[in-house]
């Protein structure tokens, strides 16, 4: 493929994003790239993206995709013969599609929430849905429809793995910033996350977590300054 044809439209710090760049990695396919300024959104963005205007846009060729779930379908079954992302099995498809939308509307609200928080009641508020959404997980990886899987994609990373895994690494951030202490209540959840963050494309591909605590701590202080 012709590496002009991909081009992706992100924000480094964005697990959306990251969950783009992470797919189009271990896909083995080579793309553009360009930072947006979300303060200052590009006019191509806009143009691309004039529902959300959010990043990621992936544009391939001159069709844009917007949407991080929808992109990541469309790599997978444009390119489906390079390491398949969705199982074939439509009941675990379905499973991979529900744990997403679990991500996108609980998981990821809950680590904002903890961010976003300015006393000590909200605070503890928020930790408590973060703990209510994380026994969920582990439930899931001890008896669900995964259990005993290596990865929610079995022997190699998959869809699942992708999305729920780059939003872990932001949840281990927020926790460091936040100074909560999950102490060992989530022992497959965490294994599981340290297989995914020890894979070589997600170290590629995942900024280092230091540099995300830095970037969580700026965003908590400029929430804080503006209540
Ligand atoms: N549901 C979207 C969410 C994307 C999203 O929230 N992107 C954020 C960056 S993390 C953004 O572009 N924010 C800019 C804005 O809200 O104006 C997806 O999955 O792609």
């Amino acid at each position: 493929m012709d590496r002009g044809e991909l081009k992706l439209y992100g924000a480094w710090a964005s697990p959306y994003v990251l969950h783009v760049r992470l797919a189009l990695k271990l896909k083995g396919l080579d793309y553009d790239y360009v930072e947006e300024n979300l303060a200052n959104k590009s006019a191509a963005l806009l143009r691309l993206n004039p529902v959300h205007r959010k990043v990621p846009v992936l544009l391939h060729g001159d069709r844009p995709i917007a949407e991080s779930a929808a992109i990541l379908e469309y790599i997978d079954e444009t390119w489906p013969r390079r390491f398949p992302l969705m199982p074939a099995d439509p009941r675990e498809r379905a499973a991979v599609r529900f744990w997403c939308h679990f991500a996108a509307d609980k998981m990821i609200p809950s680590l904002i929430a903890i961010l976003r928080s300015a006393d000590e009641a909200q605070r503890a508020a928020a930790v408590g849905e973060v703990r209510e959404n994380l026994e969920l997980l582990e439930d899931e990886l001890r008896e669900g429809f995964f259990r005993g899987r290596r990865f929610f994609g079995c022997e190699k990373l998959g869809f699942l793995d992708i999305v729920l895994g780059v939003d872990a690494h932001f949840l281990r951030g927020v926790t460091e910033v936040a100074e909560v202490d999950l102490g060992e209540d989530f022992p497959s959840f965490t294994s599981w996350l340290r297989e995914f963050e020890a894979q070589p494309e997600v170290q590629e591909v995942l900024p280092p977590s230091d540099t995300i605590v830095d970037f969580l701590r700026g965003y908590r202080r400029r929430i804080l300054a503006q209540a």
